[in-house]
């Protein structure tokens, strides 16, 4: 309080010095920056992977609007990244692009190096796992350089080495949260995901004790399908963040929450599927199902639950309650909407605490899955 009551009129004395001398004064964070000799001055560090498109991007443009976060990009592609950020107008003074290849373990453990370097004594204050590949199409499995199935190593167990190894420089935060993308197609109690097949199960797990390594590239220890890949791994991902919960919570304050953000049905995930469907996809989700959301708005999901106090809490599975915010019994009279598919409208406060299933929820299997994958990644 005292340091900024100083910092305060510090910054006055300075201004009404520049005003009578016609110098340009230096701004608020300018001086706080070289005072407190901190290069974030007061805003929050945010990580977040895969800001390059979709949510990721979208996520990080509503951050940067409020001026109160800097935000690392954790990209596998810098080059991109940066024709993205700079298409998009963004203050590089806030934004800092970094590499990190999901594919790689040694690729993690380099970006954390370079993060921890950067952040110096600050605290990280959010991570959102978001990235991830889906690779629906393909009949045969395609490996990493550490000898795992693609989407199983770039959306979960990366991200999993990610989060144990940022936990420890979130110390100190007040305000410490970690989000990861999970979907209503790796929980399996709606239409959406117990109804679609294939359905996410990882069964015994017999696949991830026995390494999850080519050949053997599903968790559940049975052959490839390209589909339920991905959905097993975001079954993981929400698995994880409720062992995070019990486990962390308590003793670190840390916030574990996954996030199902609706369809963003036009996102470059479905790049692998057939032009047909990637045109027919987005209005059977906006007519048919009413999960359709677009990415701006995804985006702005993402961000309340980085940013919204109410987000606070731990241990959750945030969704949100689309459809028009007036008549919305009128529209389910009509068929129109199905309410709590997540898609489009509500805004801020159709945020609501989701429904788990149970297999998301089973403790044995949550046990098995932390071992096993602490192993794999070589995780603390
Ligand atoms: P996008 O494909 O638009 O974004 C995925 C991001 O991940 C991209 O920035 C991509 O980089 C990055 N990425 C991919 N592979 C790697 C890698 N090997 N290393 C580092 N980064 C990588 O998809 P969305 O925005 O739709 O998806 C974001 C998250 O939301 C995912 O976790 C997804 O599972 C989840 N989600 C999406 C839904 C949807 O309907 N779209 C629904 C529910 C959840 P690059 O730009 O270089 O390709
Ligand atoms: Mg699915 C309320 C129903 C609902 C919702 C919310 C989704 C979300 N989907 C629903 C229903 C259906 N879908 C139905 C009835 C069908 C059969 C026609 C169907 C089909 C379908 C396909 C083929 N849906 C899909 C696919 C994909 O390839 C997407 C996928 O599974 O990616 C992993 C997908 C999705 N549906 C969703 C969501 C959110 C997706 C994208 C999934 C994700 O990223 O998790």
């Amino acid at each position: 309080m005292l340091r900024s009551v100083c910092l305060l009129l510090l910054v006055q004395e300075v201004q009404g010095y520049a005003w009578m001398s016609n110098i340009k004064a230096p701004s608020f964070d300018g001086l706080l920056q070289s005072v407190s000799g901190s290069k974030f001055g007061d805003k929050k560090l945010v990580v977040i992977t895969g800001t390059s498109s979709g949510l990721g991007l979208a996520t990080t443009k509503a951050l940067l609007r409020t001026e109160k976060y800097h935000v690392v990009g954790a990209v596998r592609n810098m080059d991109k990244m940066k024709v993205v950020a700079e298409e998009e107008g963004f203050n590089m003074d806030h934004f800092t692009p970094m590499h990190l290849e999901l594919a790689s373990f040694a690729s993690v453990h380099r970006f954390v190096e370079e993060l921890d370097k950067f952040r110096g004594d600050r605290p990280i204050d959010r991570l959102a796992c978001n990235a991830a590949v889906y690779q629906p199409t393909l009949n045969y499995p395609k490996w990493t350089e550490d000898g795992h199935e693609q989407q199983h190593q770039i959306n979960y167990f990366s991200h999993f080495l990610l989060t144990s190894k940022i936990m420890p420089m979130m110390e100190g935060s007040e305000d410490a949260r970690i989000c990861m993308l999970g979907s209503v197609t790796g929980n399996d109690n709606t239409v959406g995901g117990g109804g679609v097949y294939p359905i996410a199960d990882l069964k015994e797990l017999v696949g991830l004790e026995l390494g999850c390594k080519k050949p053997i590239a599903m968790m559940d220890g049975y052959n490839f399908n390209g589909a339920k890949a991905y959905k097993d791994t975001k079954l993981a991902c929400m698995m994880t963040c409720n062992m995070l919960h019990e486990r962390f919570h308590r003793s670190t304050g840390i916030a574990f929450s996954s996030v199902y953000p609706g369809c963003i049905a036009e996102t470059p995930l479905f790049r692998e599927k057939r032009p047909w469907f990637r045109q027919l996809f987005p209005i059977f989700m906006k007519y048919v199902t009413g999960g359709f959301v677009g990415e701006e708005e995804a985006g702005q999901r993402l961000f309340q639950v980085l940013h919204d106090p109410r987000c606070r809490k731990s241990g959750v599975y945030w969704g949100w309650n689309g459809g028009p915010r007036e008549g919305r019994e009128d529209s389910l009279e009509k068929g129109g909407q199905i309410i709590g598919a997540g898609g489009a409208g509500g805004g801020w406060d159709s945020l609501f605490e989701n429904d788990q299933s149970d297999k998301v929820l089973n403790k044995d299997l949550m046990m098995k899955l932390w071992d096993y994958t602490t192993e794999i990644t070589g995780a603390e």
